[in-house]
């Protein structure tokens, strides 16, 4: 609508140019210089400086955190509720500052950030809904006459949520949310590419009425990750990010002396989609190509090696890379472009590296020609590899990368058995017509989300709650009716209603 478009066009003119800063919620000791974050769009354009926190900023934090914590827990989910409906609102009237930030630190397009706000609204007032449902009274259970039991859930204690820069803000304030939805304070710890939009919500959290001490920011690298994990004051992790990562923060919260934490991970995937010749090819094609390149395909949901059965498998493969050759790789700020950098230069790398690997092997690859607006940024040109076997991918290739096979009919079972083998289970895309293909390929593919005739990205909060299985996460999955639960505990009052039991407690002074 360009009654909307334009206004917010200009505003965002005005915003490319402020500067931005991020620090820790409370800072310990005088600090170092600040560290400036640099836009992947175009590397020349400082968007804004942090501070990282230091031990001593952590240690401190945690002390806060750790005393105000009975109290947000007492105030109950009603009123916590509340709160995190009034950062919603903050939100939704803050839209153009997310935008800005999304597009010059993290290098997405318009789009992208319209969506990126959107999901982080949804979060915010799904888990405050969680909060008023599941926290607002207690669950009175069956038990004998004479006897009342109730339920009660209560936060766990204090959460170090560590998220990825490539939903700087939706997966930034999503698990936080449910933490604080569940009556945990929180130490949040953002990617060290993306702390500028996580400050803005931090900031828009206590404008709306959460303390100061409840939700925190620490931002820095992984050794403020490690300082999180490593700490006994810690009763649980939120992470999404690397598989790997996900290991290391498990092993450091399993060496640990005192309280057993909590872990919750959403992590990496090698996922794939099943196109089999019932299958409607313009809608693969809009599918396949919006799957694997929208957001860059960054996203741990994007389409990674696509699976096509033989009999159609060239005419599907010169549609695909017919729409593929229209995209438009370009800088996010322009409305045209579809596909923006990657996060940064070491992401770069690792892609450019993986490419040359696959061209090696002699493999057919097709790439993208990048405008010369590109340079200053870190881009990779888009693109399609076919593959021989899909063990030829040693890790997940986090970025516009498409791989391709082809498959026989009678050969679907082997096909899903070796997407299982990856151990990875996070999304899987089917494009069938056939309804028995469907059930064959629900009963025995390990995947936290199959997509149907459909592209295979951008889960709807409350809609499609998102995770994976394996190596891809630990679930419950963000977004659905499982999630606030595991960042909370359940406490059992039994009371003895009867005469007698209340008198024998009265006469023995309990
Ligand atoms: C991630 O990329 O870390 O469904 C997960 C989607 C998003 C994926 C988020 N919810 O595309």
């Amino acid at each position: 609508d360009p009654l909307v478009r334009e206004p917010l066009l200009e505003q965002l003119d005005k915003l490319a140019a402020r500067d931005w800063a991020a620090t820790p919620t409370v800072l310990a000791e005088d600090h170092g210089p600040a560290r400036p974050i640099t836009s992947p769009q175009d590397r020349r354009d400082v968007v804004g400086s942090v501070l990282e926190a230091t031990e001593a900023d952590v240690d401190l934090a945690l002390v806060r955190a750790k005393d105000a914590q009975a109290e947000w827990d007492r105030r109950g989910g009603i009123a916590r509720g509340h709160l995190l409906d009034r950062v919603a609102d903050l939100f939704e009237e803050h839209t153009p500052e997310f935008l800005s930030l999304c597009q010059r630190e993290a290098g997405k397009t318009l789009v992208d950030g319209v969506l990126e706000v959107r999901e982080a609204v949804d979060f915010l007032r799904y888990y405050a809904c969680e909060a008023r449902m599941l926290f607002g009274s207690p669950m009175p259970l069956p038990g004998p006459t004479g006897e009342e039991n109730l339920l009660r859930l209560h936060g766990r204690g204090v959460f170090g949520c560590i998220s990825p820069w490539n939903f700087p803000l939706a997966i930034f304030i999503g698990p936080a949310a449910a933490a604080l939805a569940a009556g945990n304070c929180v130490l949040a710890k953002p990617a060290e590419q993306t702390p500028l939009i996580a400050a803005l919500a931090v900031k828009l959290c206590h404008e709306a009425g959460i303390p100061d001490d409840v939700i925190q920011l620490v931002p820095g690298d992984g050794r403020v990750g490690a300082m999180l994990s490593g700490d006994e004051r810690i009763d649980g992790i939120s992470f999404t990010g690397s598989t790997e990562t996900a290991h290391k923060i498990n092993r450091s919260l399993a060496d640990r002396e005192g309280p057993i934490a909590t872990f919750i991970a959403e992590t990496g995937g090698q996922n794939c989609m099943i196109v089999d010749s019932s299958a409607l090819p313009e809608q693969v094609t809009r599918d396949v190509v919006a799957s694997a390149f929208q957001s860059a395909g960054q996203r741990c949901s994007a389409l990674r090696v696509l699976y096509l059965q033989e009999e159609i498998a060239d005419s599907m493969l010169d549609m695909i890379k017919g729409a593929f050759a229209a995209q438009d790789v370009g800088q996010p700020r322009d409305l045209a472009t579809d596909i923006g950098p990657v996060i940064d230069e070491e992401a770069q790398g690792k892609l450019e590296d993986h490419i040359a690997e696959m061209e090696q092997l002699g493999l057919p690859v097709m790439r993208l020609g990048l405008p010369a607006e590109c340079e200053p940024g870190s881009y990779v040109a888009p693109t399609i590899i076919e593959l021989d076997a899909i063990d030829q991918l040693k890790r997940e290739n986090f970025g516009p990368v498409l791989h391709v096979r082809r498959y026989k009919a009678e050969d679907l079972g082997k096909v899903i058995e070796r997407i299982n083998r990856t151990r990875y289970g996070l999304t899987l895309g089917l494009h069938s017509r056939i309804a028995s293909t469907r059930r064959f390929v629900e009963a025995r593919a390990h995947v936290g989300n199959l997509y149907v005739n459909r592209n295979q990205i951008g889960a709807v909060v409350g809609t499609q709650p998102f995770g994976g299985e394996g190596l891809s996460g630990t679930g419950p999955k963000a977004g659905g009716p499982h999630y606030v639960e595991r960042f909370a505990t359940e406490r059992v009052t039994t009371i003895d209603t009867t005469a007698a039991g209340g008198n024998a407690s009265l006469l023995a002074g309990g």
